[in-house]
């Protein structure tokens, strides 16, 4: 059987990089998509015995295509059909990155947010009600401070989660 495949998407700067890095460690191989001059870095997530390909998309505000970024994020969950998409949304820029996640819900593809950066959040005095969120937009919030590999393993629970729901889907 081939590894499932997990995308991680975000805007620019939101430690996407860091989630990535917290769960395949080592085990990466750094590229460029093909054709372009945009780096794509590809690595391998083991969790509870099982492996899993993670892909790092490049940083983007939306999908809307207008940028080589924004194309080649697009094109690849059209294309991959990843089995996940976690979205890395910063806690602290709430609003605007809820955009990037609408969009990739609406792919029809498992989302699972990332909800990092909840340190700075709590500095700024924003208050997140992660439980409201969760229900609003009807898949799994997980709070984090990727930084500090805090939310790591719940983020791990919920993407094997989100691949449960899909196989449970398609039977
Ligand atoms: N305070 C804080 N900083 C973070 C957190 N996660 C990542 N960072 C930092 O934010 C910066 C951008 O992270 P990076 O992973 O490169 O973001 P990317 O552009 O989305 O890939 C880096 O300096 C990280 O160390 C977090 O949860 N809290
Ligand atoms: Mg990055």
């Amino acid at each position: 059987m081939t590894q499932a495949i997990i995308a991680l998407a975000g805007n620019p700067n939101v430690g996407k990089s860091t989630v990535f890095n917290a769960l395949t460690g080592a085990r990466q191989h750094v590229g460029n998509w093909p054709g372009k001059t945009v780096e794509k870095k590809e690595g391998t997530w083991t969790y509870r015995g099982k492996s899993y390909t993670v892909v790092d998309l490049p940083g983007t505000y939306s999908l809307a295509a207008y940028s080589m970024e924004e194309i080649i994020a697009r094109d690849f969950i059209i294309d991959a059909r990843p089995d996940a998409v976690v979205v890395v949304v910063d806690a602290a820029n709430l609003e605007r990155n809820l955009y990037l996640v609408l969009q990739i819900i609406e792919m029809g593809v498992p989302v699972v947010v990332a909800l990092n950066m909840t340190d700075i959040a709590t500095t700024k005095g924003l208050r997140i009600n992660t439980e409201k969120l969760a229900q609003g937009l009807g898949i799994a919030v997980v709070p984090m401070v990727a930084r500090e590999e805090e939310g790591i393993d719940t983020l791990g629970d919920a993407i094997v989660a989100a691949l449960d729901t899909k196989q449970e889907i398609l039977q």
